[in-house]
């Protein structure tokens, strides 16, 4: 019963929603701009899609811009968006620092103001009203974790050290900040594991080989470890080392972050160990952060995502509930 009148109660709102010369809903479709830190990983172009789908879906008009990886090309995009008086700007901020001017004049403009995915740093809280993404801290805890925990690396801990090497993310961006923290944090904590070599391969498959092959080429056979700051990096390394004769997976123990399906395939196919979760499908819950904030509703200042662990022995049975 009471479902019907709800049925019949919306095909109502439905039949006037398509009457043309009714204002309803036209007029007050909400306007969106969005910033996206470019089209670097696999994780980026699922969360490009999970954007855009959510605004589809929810009627929201979105202005979507790609600064490629670029602090600069972001902040015009966000002065373009206050030009253009948006009713809320939501971006990822590429690199943390540097966000205050913008986002004092977004502030002056009485546009609100979403971090979406990645934090910025800045003194007042004020300026940008709920950050929703995954603790990326933690993530670098649990691959570390997973790490000591590893009974081939176990073993290789018991005879001596182990040595690895870092793939960072994009320099200053706060998942490459905080996953090498959190990693750094269980470590401590290990002596035997040491860190012989990090430097940054920007979150992509082209850069993470490049700079693994340099790894190689300075270290050789002592690398026992791979972390990588994403799944990307550490594919394009596995090429790498792979190329350098040796067994990614086996002679080198890889561990890195995101839970793409690339990262599945890999572990199926026994050249990455385990992949941390990190999840790009934040386009459902930003728009209802949107549409709460322009309706006045509070919205919580800090959204985390839940995420877990995958390690290579669940790859297969894990790989077909996969949604990105
Ligand atoms: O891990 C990486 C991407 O900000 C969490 O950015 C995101 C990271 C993700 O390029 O693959």
């Amino acid at each position: 019963m009471k479902r019907a009148v709800f049925n019949a109660a919306s095909a109502v709102l439905l039949v006037l929603a398509f009457v043309p010369g009714l204002a309803l809903a036209k007029d007050k479709k909400i306007v969106l701009g969005f910033s996206q830190v470019g089209a670097e990983s696999e994780w980026r172009t699922a969360n490009t899609q999970s954007i855009k789908d959510a605004a589809a879906t929810e009627g929201i008009t979105l202005k979507f811009s790609d600064a490629q990886q670029r602090q600069e090309n972001q902040i015009k995009a966000i002065r373009s968006f206050i030009a253009q008086r948006v009713d809320v700007i939501a971006f990822s901020p590429v690199v943390e620092t540097g966000w205050e001017p913008v986002l004092r004049e977004a502030k002056a403009a009485r546009i609100p103001v979403i971090l979406s995915d990645r934090a910025v740093d800045v003194k007042d809280d004020s300026l940008w009203v709920s950050f929703m993404g995954s603790d990326f801290v933690e993530e670098g805890r649990r691959a570390a974790k997973w790490l000591i925990d590893y009974p081939p690396v176990k073993e290789l801990a018991a005879k001596g050290d182990v040595n690895i090497v870092e793939l960072q993310g994009t320099v200053g961006s706060a998942p490459a900040i905080d996953r090498k923290q959190g990693f750094e944090e269980v470590l401590k904590n290990a002596p035997k594991f040491k860190i012989i070599r990090s430097q940054t391969g920007d979150f992509t498959r082209a850069k993470g080989k490049e700079v693994m092959e340099a790894f190689l080429k300075a270290e050789g056979k002592k690398i026992n470890v791979l972390y990588a700051h994403n799944d990307d990096m550490a594919i394009g390394a596995i090429q790498a080392i792979e190329e350098a004769g040796l067994r990614p997976g086996k002679d080198v123990v890889i561990v890195s972050i995101d839970a793409v399906k690339g990262a599945f395939e890999a572990m199926i196919a026994g050249k990455l160990n385990c992949t941390v979760e990190c999840s790009p499908l934040l386009g459902p819950q930003l728009m209802s952060a949107v549409k709460d904030v322009v309706a006045g509703k509070p919205v919580p200042k800090r959204i985390v995502t839940e995420e877990g662990v995958f390690p290579q022995e669940v790859a297969a049975k894990e790989f077909p509930h996969r949604k990105y």
